[in-house]
């Protein structure tokens, strides 16, 4: 049977995320680690909007969207038991994402790089993207994850984010008052799971060996 493919780059987050969800289900995949300044053309070709993450399936369907992996993967295995088990629940946590990737992460790039977008500083931004994390923040007090009682789609999908903004800051972003979801990105940051996914791996040209994703 051909094996999966993704195409990925290792501090993305959208790749991240789907990289947890291929972890979660115990997919492997043929990783093709890219440059985003130098994409190979096989990636362009299959995916000509150029973005990562992007898998391959065995039949050559190409999904191209990193929630969309996540769901293909996780509604096929699902051993972790991270998709919500109810429609209203899985409704929930799309919900909470669409905010992150619509809302939060606009705010995040213009906050991590101001002068991308013509802004003298990102405090604006950060001031916006901060009230999404309190949102979190408020969930994550009254439940241990943004999933429910465990980690689950919606904090793998989230967390990758939070931690770019955390990482923008980190004096400022200690200093606020969200013990919960501080606690919550450091148990993300120190768990085993997220070091197999930030496993490194050179960039993929075509002809050379393959590498595997999650790595031997
Ligand atoms: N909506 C896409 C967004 C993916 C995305 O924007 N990835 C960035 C890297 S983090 C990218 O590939 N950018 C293209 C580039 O920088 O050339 C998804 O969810 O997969």
């Amino acid at each position: 049977m051909t094996e999966l493919i993704l195409y990925s780059f290792r501090r993305c987050p959208y790749a991240m995320r789907a990289r947890m969800a291929l972890l979660a289900s115990g997919t492997r995949v043929q990783l093709r680690e890219v440059v985003l300044k130098d994409k190979p053309p096989p990636l362009l070709a299959a995916s000509p909007k150029g973005t990562v993450p992007v898998m391959i399936l065995s039949d050559g369907e190409v999904v191209e969207q990193s929630l969309e992996i996540m769901l293909r993967v996780l509604r096929s295995n699902d051993p972790l038991k991270w998709m919500p088990e109810t429609d209203q629940q899985l409704h929930t946590s799309l919900r909470l994402i669409a905010s992150c990737d619509e809302n939060f992460k606009q705010h995040l790039d213009r906050y991590k790089y101001p002068h991308r977008f013509n802004l003298p500083d990102g405090l604006a931004n950060r001031a916006e993207g901060a009230i999404f994390l309190e949102a979190i923040d408020a969930i994550l007090r009254s439940q241990s994850f943004l999933h429910g009682s465990q980690w689950g789609l919606a904090d793998a999908a989230v967390a990758p984010f939070v931690r770019q903004f955390a990482h923008t800051d980190s004096s400022w972003f200690s200093a606020q008052s969200w013990s919960a979801l501080r606690a919550w990105l450091q148990a993300f940051e120190d768990s085993a799971f997220f070091a197999t996914c930030m496993h490194k791996a050179a960039p993929w040209r075509e002809g050379d060996e393959v590498s595997y994703f999650p790595p031997a």
